[in-house]
């Protein structure tokens, strides 16, 4: 079932309609009853996630002066945001989803901890900025410097609370990443990281930095919390239930997407009309592999029928897919699954379970009653 968290009324440039997870910081996703509704989700149905409270954060550094941003190459240059403007801004279509989206799946199998997304701490979104290539090449890139880290404000308004750093893999990262200053054609908001953040499409919602302020280039990832301590995955399967401390022997980052699929419409619990019923949701990948096809099956996996994937593949956007099924009267599960270019199909449920609940990228099973 839909998460049954109160709406989040009263937050600026959001519809109510959002499902509140957490008031501060802020945690709030997009029922999938909105999110269908467009293939570019609008900036007020998209979902935030916080680990920071935004007043502490944002206001602190916005209200110090012109916002600034170091990036540190072989040699550094700190330059106002406004300065971004001397180069080309480009667009990319992608989808923008947490870590931790469908984490209340995982809790078929044993409960996971976090706020309890359903599928809706997702979207499909445009960012549009300048790309980072462009700005830190001419600066050199240091010798033996394997990863990126990204700082956003916000450590030094609340002492409590660590800086937010990232490490992404820089090699993998540098053609495709962009520092954004526009979402959905629009300033980036304060809410979603403006004036400035970091995009890495293709990567998870957590390496995407908000309210960035310091880009630097080194040879080891950094010991930060939000790197060390959250946000990463066992090397090994564990059991159900299992306890698990991450090290940075036993578990990796969590980086890029699995390929996956979301079934939309209809929606869990609907009631429809026995005969031909027209399915449709999206599907996508990491952009580095293809979506391949997405099927679905009515018989507990015995068989599977495959989608119509709609419109144009654009590498890290999501696609829409259609399937007409005939069902019969009775209480149906439908199962869903997506696979990639390079041989990955979403695994059945149970798999990956990890205790923060990250990752969840098993096969969609939607219950509906036929009659
Ligand atoms: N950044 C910063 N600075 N802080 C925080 O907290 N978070 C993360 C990202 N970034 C943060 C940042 C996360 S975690 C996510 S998802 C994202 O962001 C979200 O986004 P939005 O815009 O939607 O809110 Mo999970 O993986």
């Amino acid at each position: 079932p839909e998460a049954t968290a109160a709406p989040t009324t009263g937050i600026a440039g959001k519809t109510p309609w959002l499902t509140l997870h957490v008031r501060a910081p802020l945690q709030c996703e997009t029922p999938l009853s909105l999110l269908r509704q467009h293939r570019v989700t609008p900036t007020a149905l998209l979902y935030v996630r916080n680990n920071q409270d935004l007043a502490g954060s944002f206001s602190a550094a916005a209200a110090a002066g012109p916002w600034r941003l170091e990036l540190r190459g072989t040699r550094s240059v700190t330059l106002e945001v406004t300065e971004l403007k001397r180069y080309p801004l480009v667009e990319t279509e992608m989808v923008l989803q947490c870590a931790g989206n469908s984490r209340a799946q995982y809790g078929r199998a044993s409960p996971v901890s976090g706020a309890q997304w359903q599928d809706g701490a997702v979207a499909n979104v445009v960012f549009g900025g300048v790309r980072l290539a462009d700005v830190l090449s001419p600066l050199g890139i240091p010798k033996g410097a394997r990863y990126l880290t990204a700082r956003g404000a916000g450590e030094a308004h609340e002492p409590d609370l660590p800086p937010f750093e990232r490490s992404v893999p820089l090699a993998d990262v540098l053609d495709t990443a962009l520092l954004a200053t526009t979402l959905n054609g629009e300033p980036l908001s304060a809410l979603h990281g403006g004036p400035v953040r970091l995009v890495v499409p293709g990567y998870f919602g957590v390496n995407n930095v908000k309210w960035l302020t310091h880009i630097s280039l080194d040879a080891e990832t950094t010991d930060g919390f939000y790197q060390t301590a959250r946000y990463r995955l066992p090397l090994t399967p564990l059991a159900p239930g299992e306890a698990f401390e991450p090290t940075s022997e036993n578990s990796r980052p969590s980086w890029r997407m699995g390929v996956k699929s979301l079934l939309w419409e209809p929606l869990v619990g609907e009631t429809l009309r026995a005969g031909p019923v027209t399915l449709r949701g999206v599907a996508w990948t990491d952009g580095r592999s293809a979506l391949e096809f997405v099927e679905v099956s009515h018989d507990g996996g015995s068989s599977w029928q495959r989608a119509e994937l709609e419109g144009a593949a654009s590498p890290y956007a999501w696609r829409p897919w259609s399937l007409t099924l005939t069902l019969e009267a009775g209480e149906r599960e439908l199962w869903v699954r997506a696979g990639d270019s390079a041989g990955n199909v979403q695994p059945l449920e149970g798999a990956g379970w990890n205790p923060a609940g990250y990752e969840f990228n098993g096969v969609q099973r939607v219950r509906l009653s036929v009659r």
